[in-house]
């Protein structure tokens, strides 16, 4: 049977990686099928289109994965496929949470033929089969033999072909910075980020999070090995196409068991695996220094922190509270040391907030070393502590807002500033802390590091700028880069004629001078 996994696009902007789940459950697919992968971001299809190319693939099943905010697409999507008369089951973490809204046992209209909740990493495999057999069951729940819930466990775990995956549609260098890019060194021909899991499950609890419902907090990992050596392939696919290979672990907090992280840099330092990576690790568990010597030494460049908010009183009431807002500038610091960055990530509209929280918290990132703020709307995410909470006190303005999607919109009423005042100051911290002065400043920031950290810190706050801009065609990026060519331009002069003055080596460049680079540095 030919199967085809689809990931709808998310309105906004393209992601910047693939989709995980869907390389995965080909992987975990029987064999005797082929499975066909199609990532809305990269290869934008609408409903007609997706019908016509289900029909012309000869395509005997449809998976369909989707976050809360892709669901209507997603839905729009099924109900086109449905329409040709091939079965679609659908999976991710909002139906697990909504699974009659996609069968239409609501009340509404259906919108799949099946549903996998929870982790489908070994309803999969029958889900196919009952396919074949044409006998579709509605419901995949992850149970073990006595009907209890069951969460799979890590050990053993598929290997992904990440050798031979077609890749080209995830290439993220826009051909008008490839002069640029070539002057920074050998080997920038692609640049590509892909998910690699290391773990699952995190027992923090935050009110807004989905994680700790969906995936148990009984925390799992994959074996070193078997990290290490996906590692392996994804590094020796990036040398041979003479391209950049970074990875993001998506684990939701890469360093929740920090004895085991370290065992797993160590493992990754002494195989010779490291490739640049970005991982999610929360404030708390940043203060180890030799946990952030080995960030850095097994090619760790960005670490994703969920700050949240610079408020404790804020954090206090979505159960966050072992975030620190006053250590916060020690763990950039740290990090910085060892020329590791962070992605701070801010939620405005919390109960605490007020107007100005947006100037205020750019107050003190601006204290910071540079990094990349990215700022959000608080959530009430269906099936999370917060959306109860927000039900029961009658604060929802828009109950079922995936039902139509706006992008950077609030579905409930903050307490202490109101809903177009949350907006604005969601909208005035991207103008802000993007804005070609702030973009010079970060770079300027790093005036005493090679040129190739300072190309990164520029691609990288262009880039994050589309998070909110949006940024799909070629004429927004000609005016991202006029609004910003004086300091490309001084960057593009000093990648070609050079600087007075090399940087010396930093401190954790000489503690692990014995370790191997990742081959090529940024
Ligand atoms: C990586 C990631 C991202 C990436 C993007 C996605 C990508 N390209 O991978 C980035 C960093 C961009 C991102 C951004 C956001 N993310 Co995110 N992200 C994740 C993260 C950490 C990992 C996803 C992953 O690969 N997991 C591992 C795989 C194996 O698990 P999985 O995807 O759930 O798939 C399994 C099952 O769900 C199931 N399954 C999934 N799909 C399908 C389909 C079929 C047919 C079947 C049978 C089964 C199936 O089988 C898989 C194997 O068991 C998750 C948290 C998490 N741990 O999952 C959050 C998560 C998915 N993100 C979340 C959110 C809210 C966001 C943002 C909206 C945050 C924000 N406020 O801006 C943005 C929106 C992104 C966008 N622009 O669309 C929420 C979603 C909650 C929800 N109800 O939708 C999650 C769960 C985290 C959370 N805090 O609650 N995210
Ligand atoms: S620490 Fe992160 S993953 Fe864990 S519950 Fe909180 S927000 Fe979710």
């Amino acid at each position: 049977m030919r199967i085809l996994l689809y990931n709808p696009d998310n309105g906004v902007t393209r992601n910047f990686m693939p989709h995980l789940w869907m390389f995965l459950l080909q992987a975990l697919t029987p064999p005797g099928h082929e499975v066909l992968l199609i990532d809305g971001n990269a290869q934008p299809m609408d409903e007609a289109q997706i019908a016509q190319y289900v029909r012309d693939q000869n395509i005997g099943l449809v998976g369909i994965g989707a976050m809360t905010r892709m669901i209507a697409k997603a839905y729009r999507i099924a109900d086109a496929i449905r329409a040709t008369g091939v079965p679609v089951v659908m999976g991710g973490p909002h139906v697990t949470e909504m699974a009659d809204e996609a069968l239409g046992r609501d009340g509404g209209p259906r919108h799949a033929d099946a549903v996998a909740l929870g982790e489908a990493d070994q309803t999969w495999p029958r889900i196919v089969d009952d396919a074949v057999r044409g006998e579709l069951k509605e419901v995949y729940a992850p149970v073990d033999v006595t009907g209890k819930d069951s969460k799979p466990s890590l050990k053993p775990y598929p290997v992904i072909p990440w050798d031979k995956i077609d890749l080209h549609q995830f290439n993220l260098l826009p051909k008008i910075v490839h002069p640029l890019l070539k002057k920074v060194g050998e080997g920038w021909g692609t640049f590509r980020i892909i998910p690699v899991e290391s773990g699952r499950g995190c027992p923090y609890g935050c009110e807004f999070c989905t994680v700790t419902g969906f995936f148990g907090d009984s925390i799992r990992f994959r074996s070193n090995e078997s990290v290490v050596n996906e590692l392996l392939l994804l590094k020796a696919r990036g040398r041979k196409e003479k391209g950049q290979m970074a990875v993001f672990f998506i684990d939701d907090n890469f360093a929740i068991n920090v004895k085991r992280t370290k065992s797993l840099l160590k493992d990754i330092i002494a195989a010779k695996a490291q490739v640049h990576w970005v991982a999610q690790i929360s404030a708390n568990l940043l203060r180890d220094e030799e946990l952030v010597d080995l960030i850095a030494a097994s090619g760790g460049k960005w670490i994703f922190i969920g700050m949240e908010s610079i408020d404790p009183a804020n954090l206090k009431d979505v159960n966050k509270g072992f975030n620190k807002p006053g250590e916060y500038a020690a763990v950039l610091e740290r990090l910085a040391q060892r020329n590791v960055y962070a992605i701070t990530s801010f939620i405005f509209g919390m109960d605490n907030d007020t107007t100005g929280v947006a100037e205020r918290t750019l107050a003190q990132v601006r204290t910071w070393p540079p990094g990349l703020p990215i700022f959000g709307l608080l959530t009430p995410l269906p099936a999370t502590p917060l959306y109860k909470r927000l039900e029961t006190a009658g604060r929802l303005t828009r109950p079922k807002h995936w039902q139509e999607f706006i992008p950077f919109t609030m579905a409930h009423t903050p307490l202490k500033m109101t809903i177009e005042e949350a907006h604005a100051e969601v909208k005035y911290g991207w103008a802000e802390a993007y804005s070609p002065k702030s973009v010079a400043h970060a770079v300027d920031s790093l005036d005493d590091q090679p040129v190739g950290y300072r190309v990164n810190i520029l691609l990288a706050r262009l880039c994050f700028r589309g998070i909110y801009f949006p940024m799909m065609g070629r004429f927004a990026w000609l005016k991202v880069v006029g609004e910003n060519r004086r300091t490309i331009f001084k960057l593009a002069k000093e990648a070609i004629f050079g600087r007075k003055g090399r940087p010396g080596k930093s401190k954790v460049e000489l503690a692990y001078k014995d370790a191997p680079a990742p081959e090529v540095s940024a």
